[in-house]
């Protein structure tokens, strides 16, 4: 069970159950909450992940939160990234050794190559001024609360540390980073794109894009753009990808 935090109480709303957290941000978003009103479940019925898929919320072991933020589409493309730098940063500080936590282009967040995060930016036909980030963390979820078969192996902070973590902690911890980092999306974000590609697990490897035109193409990820959007070398030159689906090309071949 969560317990309000101590500070911005007034900002925070959760529940024990909800469908999915990044629903009724939006729901409270189209209702006029200020930036950073946040929605934190202890578990999801419907949570999902990019593209329909699903995002698998089992009770009272895990972090489910969205968060309003009231950004203009200049900062769009980055939103999502600066939700995984923030989780990024809140595990570090709990890792012995912080450089196995990595992102993975454009949402997840990994822990010795495995996910431990994803991030679902959102935005909003009603309210065009608004995006809602959500974040599913995987924090105290032992082997049977994982999903079964996940797109990319997947693990949590428990696992990878051998002992449970104190979730009050870490999503206060995880709110301050978001808020931090929020106070940099516009004037500052270099600053964001440069923790990401400092801390890149795509940067470097063998990827395969998944293109609606011309099927899957084998590339090399070369760098993050500017704009956040993710730079290949194809075999046909230079692509930029501002969206969708890019797998990296993982040591048994398997994508
Ligand atoms: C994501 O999508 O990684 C974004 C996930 C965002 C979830 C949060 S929870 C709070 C908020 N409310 C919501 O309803 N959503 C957000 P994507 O890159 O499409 O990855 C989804 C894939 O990850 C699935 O198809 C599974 O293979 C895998 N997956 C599902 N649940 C997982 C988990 N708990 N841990 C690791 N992998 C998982």
């Amino acid at each position: 069970m969560f317990i309000p935090l101590k500070t911005d109480e007034t900002w925070i709303e959760i529940h024990d159950s909800i469908d999915s957290t990044n629903t009724l941000a939006k729901k409270r978003a189209i209702e006029g909450v200020g930036d950073c009103y946040t929605v934190v479940a202890e578990s999801q019925s419907m949570g999902r992940g990019r593209n329909g898929r699903s995002w698998h919320s089992p009770p009272a072991v895990n972090l489910y939160l969205s968060m309003v933020l009231n950004i203009n589409q200049a900062a769009a493309g980055i939103a999502t990234l600066m939700g995984a730098v923030a989780v990024m940063n809140s595990v570090k500080q709990l890792c012995p050794r912080p450089e196995l936590v990595q992102i993975k282009w454009p949402n997840d967040v990994l822990i010795d190559g495995k996910k431990i995060a994803g991030v679902l930016g959102e935005f909003l036909s009603e309210r065009p001024d608004c995006c809602v980030l959500g974040i599913g963390m995987n924090v105290n979820a032992n082997i049977s609360d994982l999903p079964d078969s996940p797109r990319w192996p997947a693990t949590s902070l428990s696992i990878h540390l051998g002992g449970d973590l104190d979730r009050n902690t870490l999503l206060s911890s995880l709110l301050s980073e978001l808020r931090s980092l929020r106070g940099t999306l516009e004037s500052d974000r270099d600053s964001i794109l440069e923790q990401v590609r400092k801390n890149s697990a795509t940067i470097g490897r063998t990827v395969v894009l998944d293109s609606q035109n011309s099927g899957t193409i084998k590339c090399k990820a070369i760098g993050i753009d500017k704009d956040g959007f993710l730079l290949l070398q194809g075999p046909e030159g230079k692509m930029t990808v501002v969206a969708g689906d890019v797998d990296i090309v993982q040591d048994n071949g398997y994508y």
